[in-house]
């Protein structure tokens, strides 16, 4: 394939009649209960956690890029960091703004006190629901989690958020291979030197995306037209909120899930604004 050394510009903005809209407001609304993801649900006790359980997700992460345990009650901090640190290596949480809710350098405690707020950097501590996305889109691919690690120490009141996730072999599937390949000469216009949008890894199509809603997606590219890269930009949100793949993990106290970034764009369902409702109360790790 012949490559022209013209570099492409453009930005990408949503327009309200763009087709996933109204499927995103119906995927993350809150008012759908999502079938819980088709994996086994495997067991431990979080008095030896990590522990044995430790080899079957291993083996369900290679096989599905996704992993459930169930513990009888939440692990100790200590021991839910050394689940990371056998997985790979847990990243720092270094932006200003979480500091509140890190604990051991870490770990994220994601409690949803804050109600609805318009300040992206504290959205997952609120109840607005969280576009779907890939993890650190925007950094270049080693600097990108690898698995992205949940743990529920208090699910919340009865309409407690889900934790969206949409495989991304669907996603490819829907979108086509023109699409996806076009994608694959774009990305982020940004100084962090983030991968293609889309890339073919270990024979798998694999997405470093975000949807910023309402914020404006500047890119590069180095095929078609502004108006193509566009197009395929909105049919791939549209193949992202497409019903037919998508799962929401039910929380109960002590589930823990584990989800390949690579296998999965995630998000969430709003939660309840209800007052004296239950607080949600999720540990987070990222681990490269
Ligand atoms: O709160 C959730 O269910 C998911 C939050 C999320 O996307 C994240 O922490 O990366
Ligand atoms: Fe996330």
């Amino acid at each position: 394939v012949e490559r022209s050394a013209t570099v492409l510009h453009g930005t990408f903005l949503e327009r309200p009649d763009d087709p996933h809209v109204p499927l995103r407001a119906a995927m993350l609304s809150g008012e759908t209960t999502l079938p819980q993801p088709a994996v086994p649900v495997r067991t431990g006790r979080a008095a030896d956690f990590p522990g044995e359980v430790f080899d079957q997700v291993s083996a369900d992460l290679t096989g599905s890029g996704l992993a459930v345990v169930d513990l009888d009650e939440p692990a100790p901090a200590d021991a839910f960091r050394a689940f990371g640190e056998r997985l790979g290596e847990p990243m720092p949480e270094r932006d200003p703004t979480v500091q509140p809710y890190v604990e051991q350098s870490v770990i994220l405690n994601l409690r949803a006190e804050r109600g609805h707020t318009a300040d992206v950097s504290l959205a997952p501590f609120a109840r607005n629901f969280l576009s779907l996305h890939s993890e650190s889109s925007g950094r270049r691919v080693a600097e990108q989690p690898r698995h992205i690690v949940l743990m529920c120490c208090e699910p919340g009141d009865a309409t407690a958020a889900q934790t969206v996730l949409v495989p991304m072999s669907g996603v490819a599937e829907r979108l086509g291979e023109d699409r996806v390949e076009l994608l694959a000469g774009t990305r982020y216009l940004a100084a962090t030197e983030p991968p293609t949008i889309a890339r073919r890894e270990a024979g798998r199509t694999v997405f470093s995306f975000r949807d910023f809603m309402s914020g404006a997606l500047e890119w590069v590219g180095e095929g078609g037209d502004a108006d193509t890269v566009n197009a395929a930009l909105r049919a791939l949100l549209a193949a992202m909120y497409a019903p037919g793949t998508v799962a929401g993990v039910h929380w109960r106290r002590g589930r823990v899930v584990i989800i390949d970034n690579t296998f999965f764009f995630h998000g969430r369902t709003a939660g309840s604004t209800g007052a004296g409702s239950r607080t949600r109360h999720l540990k987070r790790l990222r681990v490269i």
